[in-house]
């Protein structure tokens, strides 16, 4: 009898339909809080298949701790630097992430982020709140402009493709750096490719982070490349927390070496309610709410549950991030 363990109190789509599967024993961690590791540990094992968040860590440790019936690790983000692909490669498990199907809410938020920043929506909506509207200023609140402006996109992948179709809208410059050129979004809408990272960061009025965290993007936007910028410009980052140094986001903040930042995502995650970013007027942070939806969060959710329903049944999952794995059981 299949044996899945949740990690999480998620949007019921997925696992509904994990519990109609006739015979499966269906666990789940229903907390609002992340489960303890000690309780995960204990919980997975004997697991089939597991449905994680970021928050978990899937690495030998809990691979073993799960046991070697373990098949499948769905996570619930398009993102995995939870999961150490290799670990799960080496034993034969396969790890499934839900790309495509949060890729344009999250370009929703990462340009809401962008638009809120340029044109201090947090600090006019706090003034107003505060009862500080009293006439109407022709000095307040003079912000950046958005239309026209050069969007410099750090990665241009599934959402940085999408944040570069909303800035279009808005008649922005897209420029891009990624090691992987696309030059056939280039020829269809215009964007231009920059030979670095360093010309993106110079030239753009927004620069916007859209790439993995891995070991080579840690820290990626430090006190040089922040330095880079223009006095003018606005950081966004809803891809991951440390691609971003938040000592050198901080001084690049205060000291006016750039104007605003907005950030879905922060190290370390969440953001301590005393941490010295939350003094600034010009950092706006939220809780990494990127794909919050109720329709993708709900596509997730069933995502993930598919993933794991084809496996524990003989078929590929849909979506693989270790490939290898599910073409060595010889899936289809
Ligand atoms: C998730 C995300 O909600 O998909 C991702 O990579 O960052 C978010 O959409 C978050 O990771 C929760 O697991």
């Amino acid at each position: 009898m299949p044996k899945v363990f949740i990690t999480r109190n998620i949007p019921a789509i997925g696992p509904d339909k994990l519990r109609k599967q006739s015979g499966w024993e269906i666990d789940q961690w229903s907390k609002d809080e992340v489960i303890p590791r000690d309780e995960l540990l204990r919980r997975v094992k004997g697991a089939d298949a597991v449905l994680s968040l970021l928050t978990e860590r899937i690495d030998a440790e809990f691979i073993e701790a799960a046991g070697p019936q373990l098949k499948v690790v769905a996570n619930l983000a398009v993102g995995f630097d939870n999961f150490v692909v290799p670990e799960l490669t080496k034993r034969g498990v396969i790890g499934t992430n839900t790309p495509d199907v949060l890729t344009d809410t999250t370009a929703d938020l990462a340009f809401a982020l962008l638009m809120a920043t340029s044109r201090m929506l947090p600090q006019a909506e706090k003034y107003v709140k505060d009862g500080h509207w009293h006439t109407w200023e022709p000095l307040g609140f003079m912000g950046q402009d958005v239309h026209h402006a050069t969007l410099g996109l750090l990665g241009m992948g599934r959402i940085g493709a999408a944040m570069a179709r909303r800035g279009a809208g808005f008649e922005m410059k897209v420029i891009y750096y990624d090691a992987y050129r696309r030059q056939d979004l280039e020829q269809q809408y215009g964007y231009e490719y920059r030979n670095s990272i360093e010309e993106v960061i110079r030239e753009s009025d927004f620069v916007s982070v859209h790439t993995p965290l891995t070991e080579e993007t840690r820290h990626l936007m430090n006190a040089e490349r922040l330095a880079m910028m223009k006095k003018t410009a606005i950081l966004i980052n809803s891809a991951r927390g440390p691609i971003v140094d938040p000592d050198a986001l901080y001084d690049a903040l205060k000291n006016g070496t750039i104007w605003a930042a907005g950030l879905d995502v922060t190290e370390p995650e969440p953001v301590p309610s005393d941490h010295k970013l939350l003094t600034l007027e010009n950092c706006l942070i939220v809780p990494h709410i990127a794909s919050a939806s109720i329709n993708t969060r709900n596509n997730m959710s069933e995502l993930a549950a598919d993933n794991i329903i084809n496996v524990l049944e003989g078929r590929a999952p849909k979506t693989p991030v270790n490939k290898e794995v599910v073409e060595q059981k010889g899936l289809k």
